[in-house]
């Protein structure tokens, strides 16, 4: 299927500099095409992740894809969609966040075969610009009154912006007249908030050289109400399994509202269309199914991180809906319980009423013996009525875990 065609389908396009010019290039023949990201902390979230799938579709369907890393913009601060100036991170920061964003970049596109993506770092020709010459040749085609009515600047007039931030504009584009001469780049992507960087970076390469260049944006991602796509309680949901753990990311996906599921379903995974109007029927007809929650859930795992992940997650998932803990692995655990309240015991063992005092589960003795005997305590999955019970590494799961439950669902972790 054309590009253009799928990229309709699935909601992803916001703004087109020229779409009947576009679909007329596209038509003649593989396109070059860029996105960047600026290393702006040391993982990417799920923010990210829509322009990313935007650029492996672009590869996908036969086109050539760049990656950016904006080992030079980072150490700018692009203005656009941000209400405040940014404060500025060491050269050393933005250079070893710029391996992590080139690490998880390489993750989702291809390297191999006969149409390879290819992986830049601008602070390869930003880093020693000459300002003088920088000034006369880019900066002349930049008229100020064209600078300010920049949505990026005009929305910060009044607010404040730096000149640092100010020029931010003037980098970006300056990359895609580089990118344009080094590789034909005729095309750049990125989100909706980076248009007016984008039309930036083809009115400079029209009047430095005269080519024809394209930009495309894809729609911010929204929850139902609106509101920012990509945090869960923790925060930001990140890319990195060491700052959002692999089932905190499912678990992410797997609450996805049922009014944009299917949104989701299109943007972030490369399911084809009639799988995704299959699931989408399903939504209509059996919602209580979760049934495109759960794809959703599993395939973008399985993509960001591994298959082998995403089955853990669901595992995790149905150990703690169904109390059955024993055949989770010690990882399993610790991702599973990572946000219930922990206690580590200090003695070998105790008596279990003083254990649920200790780890806080109780707030008094006669608290726990009423609970006990009331049935709502749970150890590992098993109801616990006795009173005198004593509980040790012995009864610890891979010796040493407890998972405590009171109630319906109130964990806690004793190690
Ligand atoms: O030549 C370029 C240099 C840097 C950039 C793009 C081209 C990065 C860009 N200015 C930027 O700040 N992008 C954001 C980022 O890096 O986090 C986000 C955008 C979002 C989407 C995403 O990158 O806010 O819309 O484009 C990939």
């Amino acid at each position: 299927m054309d590009l253009l065609t799928d990229l309709e389908f699935r909601g992803q396009i916001y703004q087109n500099t020229d779409s009947e010019g576009l679909a007329e290039r596209l038509a003649e023949g593989p396109i070059t095409a860029y996105c960047g990201f600026d290393p702006t902390a040391d993982s990417m979230t799920v923010g990210n992740l829509a322009t990313i799938m935007l650029l492996c579709r672009v590869q996908r369907s036969g086109h050539r894809a760049i990656a950016l890393v904006g080992g030079g913009t980072g150490l700018i601060g692009d203005p656009s969609g941000k209400s405040e100036e940014r404060s500025l991170n060491t050269g050393d920061t933005v250079a070893e966040w710029s391996d992590n964003v080139r690490g998880e970049l390489e993750r989702f596109l291809d390297f191999d075969g006969s149409n390879p993506a290819l992986v830049v770092n601008n602070y390869d020709w930003l880093g020693d610009i000459q300002m003088i010459d920088f000034m006369r040749d880019v900066g002349k085609h930049f008229p100020i009154s064209y600078m300010l009515a920049k949505d990026s600047v005009d929305s910060r007039l009044q607010s404040g912006i730096s000149y640092t931030e100010f020029s931010y504009m003037v980098l970006q584009a300056y990359d895609f007249l580089k990118l344009n001469e080094a590789y034909d780049c005729q095309l750049q992507i990125g989100g909706s908030d980076q248009w007016g960087n984008i039309t930036a970076g083809i009115d400079l390469i029209r009047r430095s050289n005269g080519n024809k260049a394209y930009g495309l944006t894809g729609p911010l991602v929204t929850k139902a109400d609106g509101t920012k796509f990509g945090k869960s309680e923790g925060g930001a949901v990140w890319l990195d399994a060491a700052k959002t753990s692999p089932y905190e990311f499912w678990q992410f996906w797997i609450n996805a509202e049922d009014q944009k599921v299917i949104d989701y379903l299109k943007v972030f995974t490369f399911l084809e269309h009639d799988a995704i109007r299959q699931l989408e029927e399903s939504v209509q007809n059996a919602p209580e199914k979760r049934e495109a929650q759960r794809t959703l859930a599993d395939e973008v795992t399985a993509l960001v991180h591994s298959k082998e992940a995403a089955q853990q997650a669901e595992r995790i998932s149905h150990a703690l809906f169904y109390g059955e803990f024993g055949a989770l692995g010690e990882d399993e655990i610790l991702q599973g319980f990572h946000d219930v309240p922990t206690h580590s015991m200090e003695t070998e063992s105790l008596p279990l009423v003083d254990l649920l005092v200790e780890a806080k589960v109780c707030s008094s003795k006669r608290e726990a013996r009423q609970d006990v005997q009331n049935g709502a305590i749970y150890i590992n999955g098993d109801r616990c009525t006795e009173l005198d019970r004593t509980l040790g590494t012995g009864d610890g799961l891979h010796g040493k875990y407890l998972i405590i439950r009171r109630g319906k669902k109130k964990y806690t972790l004793v190690q």
